[in-house]
């Protein structure tokens, strides 16, 4: 035992010297997709099920040279080609494959996408393919020959297939696997489905070949009157001009490009982006031949002690935790409407924060959380109990992070980053997750580190957070589940909380199941009934906590997962929602409302 403790102890100082020499940096990603010229390539693409992943290995398991990728046809008719995606069948993209083809419920393995698409090359541009996700690895082939690959399930990637495109007619094949490992991340284990395939858009990107890559543009941190930040020129000549513009503010600020990048800073004293009136500037980017437009909010997010502090003002975050899953039709989200009635209910509840669990939701659904006034906390599906021994998954942990940081750091909405979901304390796993929050630190110094902690302890008084974790983060999120896997839901409003640390907290996780419409007793579990004895104690028990910052609890609307199997309740489907997948309020919808509407305003 003692052997393997020093040996996780050396593993995890080992992590910590190869992490402190490295600067991090953000992703290669491109800024701000929705203002750049593209051709779209959802729609329905050819698929070929292939659960032995025939098409990619040969029958000694060694990869094949002739994969379904090469697209091969027939060309005489002794030839033996034994799949074709001209006659197979076919899946909507954006969208998961387990809730478009009966057969593919609960199929976790690999699908061949294929779609055809016409293109006219350009000398003076470059073009980028860019998946917003795929969950989970992603082979990409462009015309037969590999452009690269992708791990994990929510974060954007990209790839310069310039020079692989040719005029008229091109065939994009991707390979998309979401075999659950034990080494990744997420890992075997999740409570909601792992709906599989290009559950996002693809597009097409142009640029000009000297262009605007990626960029920060935010308050200087500690400031309410500077707005600083740096332009990447991909291609740029060096000394060449970058002019940020904010017309609504009149500043027009010129930078000089030096080693692919300008650095800026802006006298000026926007209005600040708040709940109450979340206001976004058009900001335009240019240089000679590049130009980008973005709505671009300003804020500061800060710490006091127990407080969260937005623009210098003690505020609580009145949230509620939201899947990334599709009100009415169930699957993933696949259009903005739906992201907008998820936010809609939000509000409707009285929230001015959503916590985005348990992986980065897409850019669209930030972006509307944003402009309806949500600070929002986005967070890497590092859950439950990961490899943190292993380098590859603290790596692949890490570039998520890393892809969701560069996609989002423009945002104002998200003031939290969160690291981690219901990690087991120990060593390695500390060291793991005290890395992340420091990488996060390293990009992004302006905005608030999180975790969601269930390692509480208890003693006779009630509920002592003392997770060494704590240390590593500026805000503390406690998921505590009173009333449902442990006590009866009268017990909870007796619970006294004290903190080893003095940093907020926010409540990240409460709650309990019901089945909207099933009426009884309220010790009668699955009922609405139930589940309003359980919010009311806790909420009597949040009354209590006084170091509480934020509550979340858990969740707005009932969500698929395959831990769920009991039937006529769950049915597959995690009834802890507010609302049900159908749209039905519950009780406890509004009895959630009542406290946020009337309290901590
Ligand atoms: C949790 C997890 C969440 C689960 C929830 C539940 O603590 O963080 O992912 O879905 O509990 O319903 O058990």
């Amino acid at each position: 035992m003692k052997q393997i403790g020093f040996f996780l102890i050396v593993i995890a100082l080992g992590f910590n010297s190869i992490l402190n020499a490295q600067e991090a940096e953000f992703s290669n990603l491109l800024q701000n997709i929705d203002s750049r010229k593209k051709v779209s390539l959802n729609g329905l693409w050819d698929i070929i099920i292939d659960p032995l992943e025939n098409g990619y290995y040969s029958h000694r398991m060694q990869p094949k040279d002739d994969g379904y990728f090469r697209n091969a046809k027939m060309k005489s008719p002794s030839d033996l080609i034994e799949y074709n995606f001209d006659t197979s069948l076919q899946l909507m993209v954006p969208g998961d494959w387990n809730m478009q083809m009966e057969k593919l419920y609960y199929y976790e393995g690999t699908v061949w996408y294929k779609k055809d698409f016409k293109h006219t090359v350009k000398q003076d541009e470059l073009v980028y393919l860019y998946f917003e996700a795929v969950n989970y690895e992603a082979i990409v082939y462009l015309n037969g020959e590999l452009v690269g690959s992708h791990i994990g399930g929510y974060t954007p990637f990209q790839f310069d297939v310039t020079n692989k495109l040719k005029e008229g007619d091109n065939f994009v094949i991707v390979k998309v696997d979401n075999k659950r490992k034990a080494e990744n991340v997420p890992t075997v284990n999740q409570d909601w489905w792992n709906y599989g395939g290009i559950t996002r858009s693809v597009h097409l990107i142009s640029t000009p070949v000297s262009h605007i890559s990626d960029y920060s543009i935010q308050l200087s941190k500690g400031s309410t009157n500077t707005i600083s930040g740096w332009v990447k020129v991909n291609n740029a000549t060096e000394g060449e001009t970058v002019t940020i513009s904010i017309p609504e503010l009149k500043k027009n600020v010129n930078a000089k490009v030096q080693s692919g990048k300008a650095t800026f800073s802006i006298n000026a004293k926007p209005i600040l982006w708040e709940p109450k009136n979340p206001k976004l500037y058009e900001v335009i980017i240019k240089t000679n031949s590049d130009k980008l437009t973005d709505s671009i909010g300003f804020r500061t997010i800060e710490t006091n002690g127990s407080k969260i502090v937005l623009n210098g003002k003690d505020i609580f975050l009145k949230g509620i935790c939201i899947h990334e899953e599709a009100p009415f039709k169930s699957g993933r989200v696949t259009s903005v409407e739906e992201c907008k009635i998820l936010l809609n209910w939000a509000k409707d509840l009285g929230c001015n924060f959503v916590r985005l669990a348990h992986y980065p939701h897409s850019e669209a659904m930030v972006k509307e959380a944003e402009k309806m006034g949500f600070m929002v906390w986005s967070e890497i599906p590092v859950y439950w109990t990961i490899q943190f021994e292993n380098p590859d998954t603290y790596a692949n942990a890490e570039n998520q992070l890393t892809e969701m940081i560069s996609r989002d750091k423009n945002r104002a909405g998200v003031v939290l980053w969160s690291v981690a979901n219901e990690t087991p304390e120990g060593v390695a796993r500390l060291s793991f997750l005290t890395n992340l929050a420091e990488h996060a630190r390293k990009l992004d110094n302006t905005r608030l580190i999180t975790a969601a902690l269930d390692t509480q302890s208890q003693d006779n008084e009630g509920r002592l957070i003392e997770d060494p974790l704590g240390k590593a983060v500026d805000v503390i999120g406690i998921n505590n589940y009173c009333g449902w896997y442990y006590g009866a839901p009268e017990s909870c409003s007796e619970i006294k909380w004290k903190s080893a640390y003095n940093k907020p907290m926010i409540m990240s996780e409460v709650g309990g199941g019901a089945l909207f419409g099933l009426h009884g007793e309220k010790n009668e579990r699955w009922t609405e009934e139930y589940q309003s004895e359980v919010y009311k104690n806790n909420i009597e028990m949040m009354r209590n906590i006084d170091f509480l910052s934020g509550l979340s609890p858990w969740i707005l609307m009932d969500f698929r997962s395959s831990r769920r199997p009991l039937k006529r309740i769950q049915e597959d489907f995690n009834r802890k929602g507010l609302i049900s997948e159908k749209g039905m309020k519950k009780q406890s919808f509004f009895i959630l409302r009542d406290y946020y509407l009337k309290e901590n305003n």
